[in-house]
Formats: structure tokens, sequence, C-alpha cells
């Protein structure tokens, strides 16, 4: 018995610390690339970080401004800069690390845009993680500089 409590006791700082109120997961550096056409995919950049010893996964993304959205990574193939979905749609954060969204890499992409996405606007994506559940972000909007 004693030992149960012992072992309880032992445990409460890390269950507070993994409890659903404690996001592992910190979102920075987001952006999306401007599009004046609403025919054209649009494009999120982002850095998913963790200073937790665990490693995370990210699941999933919506956005009211957008029917889907995809995370792809861009890949070389041939001397061509080719993209394609992410296996599963599932990207892991290392434990203590960071994955970077960027051009010619990761991204998210926005599929069948319900509006042109303008220099200056904010649009609101909510990503999805294993660990971290739900994380909403203001993403501004910006132009692709040269
Ligand atoms: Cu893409």
């Amino acid at each position: 018995m004693r030992v149960r409590w012992l072992l309880l006791l032992a445990l409460l700082p890390w269950l507070a610390a993994c409890g659903p109120k404690a996001p592992q997961i910190v979102i920075e550096n987001s952006w999306a690339r401007s599009s004046p056409l609403m025919a054209e995919p649009g494009v999120v950049y982002m850095v998913f970080r963790t200073k937790r010893s665990a490693t995370d996964v990210r699941i999933g993304a919506s956005t009211d401004i957008a029917e889907a959205v995809e995370i792809h990574e861009s890949i070389m193939e041939n001397g061509v800069m080719k993209m394609q979905p992410v296996p599963g749609q599932r990207l892991e954060i290392p434990a203590q690390g960071a994955v970077e969204l960027k051009p010619g890499g990761y991204h998210l992409m926005l599929l069948k845009l319900k509006q042109p996405l303008q220099e200056g606007q904010t649009i609101t994506v909510t990503l999805r993680f294993e660990k971290s559940g739900e994380i909403t972000v203001q993403v501004p909007v910006k132009r692709m500089g040269p």
C-alpha cells in the first residue's frame, strides 16, 4: 500500500506536466503566401517546436477559409521540384526539437480556397497534434519576396 502511494506521489509532477492544458508544441513564425487567384491553392509555413522530452505528431489541420488542409513536402526529382502529400498526413516533431515548414520543404496546402489570400490579411488555422491536442494560430498573409 505504502509503495503504491509513493509511486503515485512520484508520478504527480509528471501527470501535471502532461495534462491537456499544457501544450507541448509551440508554433512559431507562421505565415501564408498571398495568392490573388482562388484557383490557386494557398500555402502556409510555420515552425513546430517542442521543449518537452516527448515526441509529438501532427495529425491534422483545418481552416475556415479552405475546404481542406493537407501537409505536403517539396522534393527535387531529376532536377524538377515536385510536391507530394506527406504519407498518412503525419509529421513527427522530435523531442526537444523542431520541424520547419518553409519554401522548398514542408508546407500546409489550403485546398479549394473560399477567397483569395490578400497581403495584410490574417487567417485562422487550427492544427491537431496527437499529444498536444488542438492549437489555433493567427497566420498573417505575406507576399513572397524575391
Ligand atoms: Cu503542396
